[in-house]
């Protein structure tokens, strides 16, 4: 067995590993199994939590001189699996990214197994062509007249977006990519909600605009951006001789899910010459439903660009994020660098495979086999249930938490997945609500939070925004969840919250 063997008993150093290597492997799977079935256990722990100064004591974390048995990096891998949070597990709704898909699982092993890069049809021939096949197909989705335009996988939707800002720069401004900033007479704006993700700002700092001329726009009660005074803003820019040139609207918002509304604010991006981006990457999801679509996202189609993170509510594996553009040829004339030893012009076959070049990572994951597999295994067809699954228990969710005026409190009736309230414990269930109320309410937040932790039975987040102290954020984007774990949520937010 894999007793004494060590790292170099095993392929390819030992030309009769064969064996060993299996036997390694198979035991690796097994545990790999056994997380699978802890995941979906609902007897078992979503954690085992130590605080960090002693978790490193659990652990043997230190890169050795000399070399360990392979039975020790099974040990290993058994202990890293044992203190990991399960994120699959029906109790976990701590992340817009929940669930363990395990057709998509198989596809990552997969990946792993083939491990190649993704910049060039010569190493990853069947990815690349898997690649343009789900990204038309996923263009197709957001509107008739996308079929021709041209998208990539990146590694987020920080970086899905940072792609939208580049290419609407390049798009309004075709030098700068060679001769830089002095090419722009003028201070270029940008124009997001108060609500959207922090990348968005981000681009602003990264690309040289810089964070105050990302301009937040503020929205209504709901979380969706205000037209009127995205309209206002603009023209308060024009008037200081800025050029503003980029509007996101974001399709559901990471805290409370709101969407923005697409078609007023692509009227006004199109009276003013201004690029239109869609950060999808969490709502995206629901273009798949006939039923949830719309309105959300009615207008999608009018976007320049389109960030959509499958690792989301479609429950792919970390990572899988896209961004998707109308027009065809703008990523490869905005990002290509023509690297002579990658991107070579006469080799034996159609070049325009070669996507490494639209992209300004030269490394790029495959992360597209493990999207490609599900899709294949759901159809569009099992997706749209999945969309409608997910919706239906929030809002179930929604309707239990109304019967239970007592002990909570529905911050707002949700447009996604995204369920903001507040838990009520007995001390504060006959006051009024009232500012001051709000405060203590958001005050039980951390200490409820850090008793589901303890107790590793719950995994719920929360935080505070611009308008209210901290509440929970509860999201339902894991196919394991049932109406049993909405009501076992609840129940054990009253159980360890009840003082
Ligand atoms: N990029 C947004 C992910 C945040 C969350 O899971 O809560």
């Amino acid at each position: 067995g894999t007793g004494s063997a060590q790292y170099d008993d095993v392929l390819p150093y030992k030309l009769d590993g064969e064996q060993k290597t299996k036997e390694f492997l198979m035991k690796v799977v097994e545990i790999l199994l056994d997380f699978v079935k802890q995941t979906n256990d609902r007897n078992e722990k979503i954690l085992d939590f130590h605080h960090p100064e002693d978790m490193i004591k659990q652990l043997d974390l230190r890169i050795p001189e000399e070399p360990l048995t392979l039975q020790q990096l099974i040990h290993d891998c058994a202990t890293t699996l044992k203190y990991q949070v399960k994120t699959g597990h029906p109790h976990f709704f701590n992340q817009l990214s929940c669930g363990l898909d395990l057709i998509s699982m198989a596809g990552e092993w997969l990946t792993a197994t083939a491990n190649t890069n993704m910049f060039t049809y010569e190493i990853a021939p069947v990815f690349i062509l898997m690649e343009n096949v789900v990204m038309t197909h996923m263009r197709e989705i957001i509107g008739k007249n996308w079929r021709k335009g041209d998208s990539i996988l990146a590694p987020g939707g920080s970086i899905s977006n940072l792609y939208a800002f580049l290419a609407a720069r390049h798009k309004m401004f075709p030098n700068y990519k060679e001769k830089g900033i002095a090419t722009i007479q003028g201070q270029l704006v940008m124009f997001t909600s108060d609500q959207s993700h922090y990348s968005v700002k981000s681009c602003a700092s990264v690309c040289g605009l810089g964070t105050d001329n990302c301009v937040m726009v503020p929205s209504d009660e709901n979380g969706r951006m205000i037209p009127t005074e995205l309209e206002r803003l603009i023209m308060e820019r024009k008037t200081r001789g800025h050029i503003p040139f980029f509007v996101c609207c974001t399709s559901g918002t990471t805290v409370l899910g709101a969407f923005d509304p697409i078609n007023a604010i692509a009227d006004i991006c199109k009276k003013y010459g201004m690029w239109l981006h869609v950060d999808a990457a969490w709502g995206g999801g629901l273009l798949l439903s006939r039923k949830y679509r719309h309105p959300r996202l009615t207008g999608i189609e009018r976007a320049d660009s389109v960030t959509w993170n499958p690792h989301k509510l479609m429950g792919a594996l970390l990572q899988c994020s896209t961004i998707h553009f109308k027009e065809d040829g703008l990523l490869m004339s905005c990002n290509q660098m023509s690297a002579d030893y990658l991107f070579m012009q006469d080799k034996l076959y159609d070049i325009r495979y070669d996507t490494g070049d639209k992209v300004i990572q030269c490394g790029r994951h495959n992360d597209i086999f493990k999207l490609w597999l599900q899709w294949r295994g759901k159809g569009d067809d099992g997706f749209e249930k999945h969309m409608d699954r997910l919706m239906e228990l929030s809002e179930y969710m929604v309707k239990r938490i109304k019967e239970q005026p007592d002990k909570f409190y529905l911050i707002m009736e949700p447009e996604m997945v995204n369920v903001s309230f507040w838990y009520i414990p007995k001390r504060l269930r006959n006051v009024p609500h009232s500012a001051q109320r709000e405060q203590e309410l958001g005050k039980m937040c951390p200490v409820l939070k850090a008793r589901m932790m303890q107790e590793g039975t719950l995994m719920v987040g929360y935080q505070p925004d611009d308008r209210r102290p901290n509440f929970f954020r509860n999201i339902i984007s894991s196919a394991a969840v049932t109406q049993e774990d909405v009501d076992f949520l609840l129940n054990e937010m009253d159980r360890l919250g009840n003082d």
